[in-house]
């Protein structure tokens, strides 16, 4: 069962847009705004509570989940799986043991790089930062229903608007230029127990619309500050992308008792 919860934070109520305006490897993107509710869910769906499966005559087609990606962080990172952007950097998203949802390590958002790698658990992050991890492409050609979900940890400066502010992003595309999703900003850690659960519903992505149907799809997580005031900042574990597929048509037999 969905359970959405209402932000308290006014930057959540807005849905931003990352735009490319150079080439796709760009990281400097122009900013848009788009307003929309975000998508922040204290439980994800299920296949208990999945749309039900359609009848047609003796048939019927079921709905079925699977599983893209899981990134735990326990094991190599960014490895064949993650870019890291900008290409250079003194601060990366980067592996770390300082907080975890399960297992030893999640990734701070500024935890990787020159300097990155270089602060102890506790530090804050540094102004003026611009650290992303993208995952992609990945298919989405057959999907109903595909969802983006994942735990955060996030205390950062709250800031009144997505334009010079701190923030976790997380984003979509279909082209790996333009990208659209909710960001998240302040001090959540009372929120949830300190790891909240989040949902990005890939069907609903802001101006990038459905993506089911959409051969080539990407994902960002993007951690940004501004110029002054710094906190801890973001950790992210547990991230995961599950499509819903309907298997198509199919009959169940059962069991008959045949002579030779
Ligand atoms: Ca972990
Ligand atoms: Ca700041």
């Amino acid at each position: 069962m969905l359970t959405i919860r209402s932000s308290r934070l006014i930057p959540m109520s807005v849905i931003l847009v990352l735009l490319c305006t150079t080439s796709a490897r760009s990281e400097e993107p122009a900013l848009v705004y788009e307003r929309q509710s975000p998508q922040v869910v204290d439980q994800r769906s299920d296949q208990e509570t999945s749309p039900s499966p359609i009848s047609g005559g003796s048939t019927a087609s079921t709905l079925m989940w699977r599983t893209i990606l899981f990134e735990d962080f326990e094991g190599d990172f960014p490895g064949t799986r993650w870019y890291l952007a900008p290409p250079i950097s003194a601060y990366w998203w980067g592996k770390r043991d300082c907080k975890a949802y399960e297992g030893n390590y999640s990734a701070w958002g500024v935890g990787g790089g020159a300097l990155g790698s270089s602060l102890v658990c506790g530090d804050n992050y540094p102004n003026d930062i611009r650290a992303t991890m993208r995952y992609g492409p990945f298919d989405l050609s057959n999907c109903v229903a595909a969802e983006l979900t994942f735990r955060h940890w996030t205390r950062t400066e709250l800031g009144t608007g997505f334009i010079d502010s701190d923030y976790l992003a997380v984003l979509a595309s279909y082209d790996n230029i333009t990208f659209s999703g909710p960001f998240w900003s302040g001090d959540w850690t009372g929120t949830c127990d300190g790891w909240c659960q989040a949902l990005y519903d890939l069907t609903e992505a802001g101006s990038r619309g459905n993506l089911c149907g959409r051969p080539e799809v990407w994902i960002r997580f993007v951690f940004t500050s501004n110029s002054s005031v710094t906190d801890v900042g973001v950790f992210v574990d547990n991230v995961e992308i599950r499509v819903g597929e309907y298997l198509g048509d199919h009959q169940l037999w059962l069991p008959l008792a045949m002579g030779e």
